[in-house]
């Protein structure tokens, strides 16, 4: 990230506590950050532990690099880095600078330890502190090696923890201050936060704040080691230990119980994992920068919209989700299309988007769903519509043979138009419980009222949409449109000029308003070859309770 060194300088001037979370890759920073912590601290014990090995001075520099940097990479808040003594001398803790401060690492903290070191908590071990001197001359070999004046040198006493004693920790602490440490760690393994802040009380170096890892002392809230004089408080291991628990846990379920299901409920969904790596980006970018594989129709499916009309069924997805005997109402068209042989897919999502996600398919989000219409939505995808393509609202259902028909359709812009309308149009069984029907009325309606059937001379349209008298109408729109490559241009390009124009569009009054069959009658208007492409029955919206148990009780499977 861009100046983290920054970022840290505003926080440590920032009234209050800064409290940040150890971590030990980018997994675990990314979840840090998302939990809402101030900063990430790249635990030498977590990334140790990440290599099951102890926190020992056993891993190389490059090494524990390489885990900070992985953190530092992924997320936007800072991270300070645990370099444990600078793995050596003045001389090793130079380079140890220039390399974390290269990694975009906010600032290091280095402990007065020797090398190799023992993490503080590890009972009988060999312990031995470096000399009062030899540790401030590392804190100014750090400062005079480090290139970002912002970036940050935290100087780490284990006086106490090698029970050297309270007045040695002052000694050690007021040394490594002078020396031009920018914070002073003092590191205690009691279980009773009284060291801590015994020697924050004694503390005489008020321009050098004071940092503390409360792992022993744990029932110590933040606000109290804040109030004390703390001003950063490192949360320092418990990313890996609520791993290793988890983990073993749901192993050993496993092992156990021999089928997956068996720690259903002790992980997260793989949707959480997809979240965490970013697969939206990854299929967004596919998207934007690599060549489509069916050179053929591509289609575009809308399925942004919010539906009152089936609260409360779409609380929580949205139609094109709803399921319909086992599968999902936008499952079955994908499953139609690629019959049809049209593997180049692309939805429009809006309303709660998260829920579509289906393989195989690009994605394009209106998330002012909520504000605009479907030409907006649409157009969101204006990548798609280059070429020739197929539009389909994400809320109907319909018979193969409806698209096989509309596929072979000569015209820039066909429409499949349901002729039964005229038919039934006063028919209880056609329009009780349905919308407001999307209608259509033909140029030469020489056989209004009447059924085409076979190959017919083309039926040029008038007018689309809500508005159309149905004492005027032919048929009703099913939402199913195939725009040829000249058809898509012409609809770019009127687009364009709407948007200039900023005038009414169709029936809506501005663009942001606009239904596809607004900007259809646009392209009547302008005299575009727009033709209704006749089928009769064979297909369904689902818009209100009544269509949805009609979808039910129409699939046979
Ligand atoms: C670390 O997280 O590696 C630390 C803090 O240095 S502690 O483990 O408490 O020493
Ligand atoms: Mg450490």
């Amino acid at each position: 990230m861009t100046d983290q060194p920054r970022k840290l300088r505003e926080l440590i001037a920032r009234p209050g506590p800064i409290v940040i979370i150890g971590a030990h890759n980018g997994l675990s920073a990314r979840i840090g950050e998302e939990a809402g912590f101030d900063g990430l601290w790249a635990s030498g014990f977590e990334i140790s532990a990440s290599y099951a090995v102890p926190d020992a001075n056993i891993l190389t520099m490059a090494e524990s690099l390489g885990a900070a940097k992985m953190m530092a990479d992924v997320a936007n808040i800072p991270v300070i880095a645990d370099c444990d003594n600078g793995f050596g001398n003045a001389i090793n803790v130079i380079r140890c600078i220039e390399e974390y401060e290269r990694a975009g690492i906010a600032g290091i903290c280095i402990e007065d330890n020797v090398f190799p070191k023992r993490c503080s908590f590890y009972a009988g071990v060999k312990r031995e502190l470096s000399g009062v001197e030899e540790h401030a001359g590392k804190i100014k070999a750090a400062k005079a090696a480090q290139k970002n004046r912002d970036f940050v040198v935290i100087a780490r006493t284990e006086a106490l923890i090698a029970g050297w004693g309270m007045e040695e920790a002052l000694i050690r602490g007021r040394a490594y201050a002078d020396a031009g440490a920018d914070m002073v760690l003092i590191h205690s393994k009691s279980k009773t936060p009284d060291e801590v802040l015994g020697f924050a009380k004694l503390w005489d170096r008020p321009n050098t704040p004071l940092v503390c890892v409360p792992t022993i002392y744990k029932d110590t809230k933040v606000e109290e080691l804040h109030k004390a004089g703390f001003k950063l408080i490192i949360m320092a291991n418990h990313a890996i230990r609520s791993s290793i628990k988890a983990m073993t846990e749901t192993l050993q379920t496993l092992r156990r119980e021999m089928y997956t299901g068996s720690v259903e409920d002790k992980v997260v969904p793989l949707t959480r994992v997809y979240q965490l790596v970013g697969v939206d980006k990854m299929a967004k970018d596919e998207g934007s920068f690599m060549p489509s594989e069916s050179p053929g129709v591509t289609a575009v499916i809308l399925a942004a919209g919010q539906s009152q009309g089936l609260l409360p069924l779409t609380e929580n997805v949205p139609k094109p989700m709803l399921d319909v005997k086992g599968k999902s109402v936008l499952e079955r068209q994908i499953e139609v299309l690629n019959a049809c042989g049209i593997k180049d897919i692309a939805v429009v999502r809006g309303y709660k988007k998260e829920a579509i996600n289906l393989p195989n398919v690009r994605y394009y989000d209106n998330d002012a769903f909520a504000t605009t219409n479907e030409v907006e939505s649409l157009f969101c995808a204006k990548k798609e519509i280059g070429g020739q393509f197929l539009f389909l609202y994400g809320d109907i259902l319909f018979e193969r043979g409806h698209l096989e028909k509309i596929l072979k359709s000569p015209a820039d812009i066909s429409l499949v138009v349901d002729r039964a309308w005229t038919d039934a149009q006063q028919s209880a069984e056609q329009t009780s419980g349905r919308g407001i029907p999307d209608l259509v009325q033909l140029k030469d309606p020489q056989e209004t009222g009447y059924r085409f059937v076979g190959a017919e001379a083309p039926h040029r349209v008038a007018r689309v949409g809500r508005n159309v008298a149905p004492a005027q109408a032919q048929g009703e729109f099913i939402g199913m449109a195939l725009f040829s490559e000249r058809g898509a241009r012409q609809l770019n390009d009127l687009y364009g000029r709407l948007v200039e124009s900023k005038s009414a569009v169709g029936e809506a009054t501005s663009l942001r308003e606009a239904s596809v069959t607004d900007i259809v009658q646009e392209l009547v208007n302008s005299g575009a070859d727009v033709q209704a492409l006749d089928v009769y029955k064979g297909w369904l919206e689902i818009d209100t309770f009544d269509d949805y148990k009609r979808a039910w009780a129409l699939i046979k499977e």
